[in-house]
């Protein structure tokens, strides 16, 4: 790729001195003598937008990520003019710039410094494509750290590295390979214990470098475009991360199958290769929610279409896979087949929807149907027309979730692997080119893609998957993590993906269980499952041109991890539907890397294998052939060892020993775990109770159970149900109290409190201040049936 770099380098230019300024009702602008004007506009105390332009005045505000559904205000914004400086100040941050050069400076109101310009905003002239090149760099201290940038697959801290943002099919990708399928262009500072965002809110193609270059300077730049971010202060991690989610907006909850285990492969078919697999997963009674089917179910790799000789009655397979408790997905490229026979290629032909290059003809590039043609999903008449080419197989075939792949765009058998940069694009009524519209091209296909999915499953939720995603794609669809690998090396790639998508604000996401290139052995395929239900989006998938990837391809202890792991997943899915909730409404990521968890703790700065899963339960996966168990850091609190009960406490390493049918696992005392009984698939079994696993603490922790019609959008009505229990221990007393919310009645009647690790001897229990009966002998094993409605719960020792 010729970047306008190498083709001429013209020199900066940098902003010169500040003339005066302006304000209105929640923005400054800074005018310079030489036609820059800085527009910095608070959006928040603690969120700050700063926009440059060169040419004296602002183009048209658009952008794809920004939420626009999201409040904004302020308690504070004073500005004043000091000798040397401006100052704006919120009752969060002040911000100062420089008159001489419009350099900024961000400290917290005590003074403590968090951000300043090294060389601040500066800018290259394009000759080639017109506008800039944009650039800012930021001084940076010893001891920075740098985290989040969506999928890249490299250490959690990129301290010392420089990423690029281009939407890239990459297929068999390696550790630290540049670009990936997805573009996060923001990133987390960490310095002196406090916590700091940037959002570089710009869809061309941006680098970001982390002390690569210099060794105290950060920098970001793209190749066209404005130089448009936003500055988010902490000073707590997960300050930065929700403010961010706020700001490119949240999912809403997915249907609850949808967090239940997935089978995929490239490709099961025809029909009876689909119900042998589905048939064994019944039959070995391994949990399974969901079955893929890969580009060859198509006609000819025509969207839309079945090949009848491998599918000739999909509506009745589908309807027969659903009694059986499985939702079928199925894949849709970008790629429409040039074929005057095929209705649409015909359609979007009649009505000129597909991308042109700058010339006129339509863009042409071969994919799985052959050449094919591509609809522009920045227009928004594209997007409609694509959500209305969903209504056969969601409405009337009763597909229950799309899968959209290849959209960054790929394109085979060409140089760069994507469109030729003239292509044009509608950019919803700015036209440009694809240089601008190429990393949001496969969002705004899922987009396009979700809203024909949940127009025609209404009053069901949709389920959309994605490998391509630029911030904010999180609002319609989940995603995967591409083409991995099946290699020990492509585990450790994965969970720290997973962590690093969370803390980006998309969170919905999970790898190719066991890789999708290459074979796994069947110690890495069971160490992979056993990571990857603790994943958001959990699903096996491989290339299947390295033979099988179904649990029963490997030996029977595989077969009985798979199990193992996946029954506990499914019992967990009420913690995890809480998790999700939590997202949706707080912005709360569902994987808390440790360095979110405590950031005050410098060992935990460089940790990557140990992450939250949710609030209380910590994991590690073993990442090695033949592991007895492992090293691994426990962070700050007290906690217990899922499998032995054990209690440890944290800020320091420990070896943790393991069996083969186990990971580290530890539960964070006080914590109160919701539970369902095991279920084949999500739905199957009405039960009358679930367990709450309750594990002592001396002293006080919330928890918290969401639950809903688990489908469906009562829940935007009200119609939920959300608990919050308050645990107190003390030497001889455990109290729960419980506050509800919400106006969803659950289906079942009672909570069997499962109690952990209890320093005294029960003598009385109360519940709601009534004396409870209990047979002591069988209240031995600490197990306890109540009503699910009770507010106190309180066992005495006294
Ligand atoms: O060029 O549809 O990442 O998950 O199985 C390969 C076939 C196209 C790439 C996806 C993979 C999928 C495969 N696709």
């Amino acid at each position: 790729m010729i970047t306008n770099t190498e083709l001429e380098y013209k020199g900066d230019l940098f902003p010169s001195k500040v003339t005066g300024f302006s304000k209105d009702v929640d923005s400054v602008y800074f005018n310079t003598d030489n036609n820059v004007i800085l527009k910095i506009t608070v959006l928040r105390d603690s969120l700050l937008r700063f926009r440059y332009t060169t040419k004296g005045y602002f183009s048209k505000d658009f952008s794809y990520a920004i939420d626009k559904t999201q409040s904004h205000g302020f308690n504070a914004l004073e500005v004043t003019e000091e000798k040397n400086h401006y100052q704006i100040q919120t009752s969060k941050v002040i911000c100062k710039v420089q008159k001489a050069d419009l350099r900024i400076s961000l400290t917290d109101l005590d003074g403590q410094l968090i951000l300043d310009d090294e060389k601040g905003f500066h800018w290259e002239e394009s000759y080639h494509f017109g506008g800039n090149i944009v650039k800012m760099s930021k001084a940076s201290r010893d001891g920075e750290s740098f985290y989040g940038m969506g999928d890249k697959a490299s250490h959690a801290n990129l301290k010392g590295k420089r990423v690029e943002n281009w939407a890239m099919d990459q297929y068999a990708f390696h550790k630290d390979q540049e670009p990936l399928y997805k573009v996060v262009p923001f990133y987390i500072g960490l310095h002196h214990k406090e916590a700091y965002g940037i959002f570089f809110d710009n869809t061309f193609r941006t680098f970001f470098d982390f002390c690569h270059e210099r060794r105290n300077v950060t920098s970001f730049w793209a190749e066209g475009g404005e130089m448009n971010y936003y500055f988010i202060y902490g000073p707590a991690m997960s300050d930065v991360v929700t403010t961010y989610t706020h700001l490119t907006g949240k999912p809403e909850m997915p249907p609850l199958w949808a967090l239940g285990y997935h089978q995929c492969k490239w490709s099961y078919f025809p029909e009876s290769k689909v119900r042998e697999i589905t048939g064994k997963f019944r039959e070995l009674r391994i949990p399974c929610d969901a079955i893929y089917l890969d580009i060859d179910y198509m006609d000819g790799f025509r969207c839309f279409t079945w090949n009848k000789d491998y599918f000739p009655d999909p509506k009745k397979m589908v309807a027969e896979l659903a009694e059986d408790g499985f939702k079928t997905v199925v894949i849709i490229d970008p790629g429409i087949k040039i074929d005057k026979d095929y209705w649409v290629y015909q359609e979007a032909l009649d009505k000129d929807y597909f991308c042109k290059r700058a010339d006129g003809p339509y863009m042409k590039g071969k994919v799985w149907p052959g050449e094919c043609n591509f609809p522009d999903y920045t227009n928004p008449a594209v997007r409609e027309w694509w959500a209305g080419l969903f209504k056969e197989l969601i409405s009337d075939i009763g597909v229950k979730g799309v899968w959209n792949d290849m959209n960054e765009p790929a394109v085979m058998e060409v140089p760069g692997k994507t469109f030729p940069m003239d292509v044009r694009h509608d950019y919803d009524g700015n036209p440009c080119s694809h240089r601008k519209a190429h990393n949001i091209y496969g969002t705004q296909m899922a987009r396009a893609t979700y809203e024909g999915v949940k127009q025609f499953a209404y009053p069901k939720r949709p389920f959309i998957i994605t490998r391509s995603a630029y911030s904010g794609a999180q609002k319609y669809t989940s995603s995967w993590t591409g083409d991995n690998v099946a290699s020990w090396e492509h585990l450790w790639i994965a969970n720290i993906q997973m962590q690093r998508m969370s803390i980006s604000g998309m969170g919905f996401t999970g790898s190719d269980i066991g890789g999708f290139a290459e074979q796994p052995s069947g110690e890495l395929y069971a160490r992979w499952i056993q990571l990857g239900v603790f994943h958001p989006f959990c699903r096996t998938h491989s290339s299947g041109d390295h033979g099988d990837q179904e649990p029963w391809s490997f030996d029977v202890d595989v077969i009985d991890i798979t199990r193992k792991f996946v029954e506990l997943r499914y019992q967990l899915l009420p913690y995890l539907y809480t998790m999700f909730w939590e997202y949706i409404n707080d912005g709360v990521p569902m994987l808390k890397p440790l360095v979110y968890f405590d950031q005050e703790d410098p060992q935990t700065h460089y940790r990557t294998d140990e992450f939250l899963f949710g609030n209380h339960i910590l994991v590690c996966p073993i990442l090695e052939p033949n592991a007895q168990g492992r090293r691994m850091y426990l962070p700050i609190g007290n906690w217990y060892n899922y499998w032995t009960g054990e209690v440890v406490s944290g800020r320091k390493e420990l070896w943790v020993k393991t069996d083969y049918d186990q990971i580290p696992i530890f539960i964070k005392e006080g914590a109160i775990i919701p539970k369902y009984p095991v279920q084949q698939y999500v739905g199957e079994l009405q039960f009358d109770e679930i367990s709450l696993d309750v594990y002592f603490k001396l002293g006080k922790e919330n928890s918290s159970l969401y639950e809903d019609a688990q489908d469906g959008y009562d829940y935007n009505k009200g119609r939920y149900s959300l608990s919050t229990f308050r645990l107190k221990g003390s030497e001889k007393n455990l109290i729960v109290q419980q506050f509800k919310e919400g106006k969803y009645e659950v289906p079942y009647g009672k909570y069997r409190i499962n109690l952990h690790a209890l320093p005294f001897k029960v003598k009385r229990i109360y519940v709601d201040n009534e004396r409870a009966e209990f047979d002591t002998v069988s209240f031995d094993g600490k197990t306890l049936v109540i009503d699910k409605d009770f507010t106190e719960l309180h066992i005495t020792a006294e």
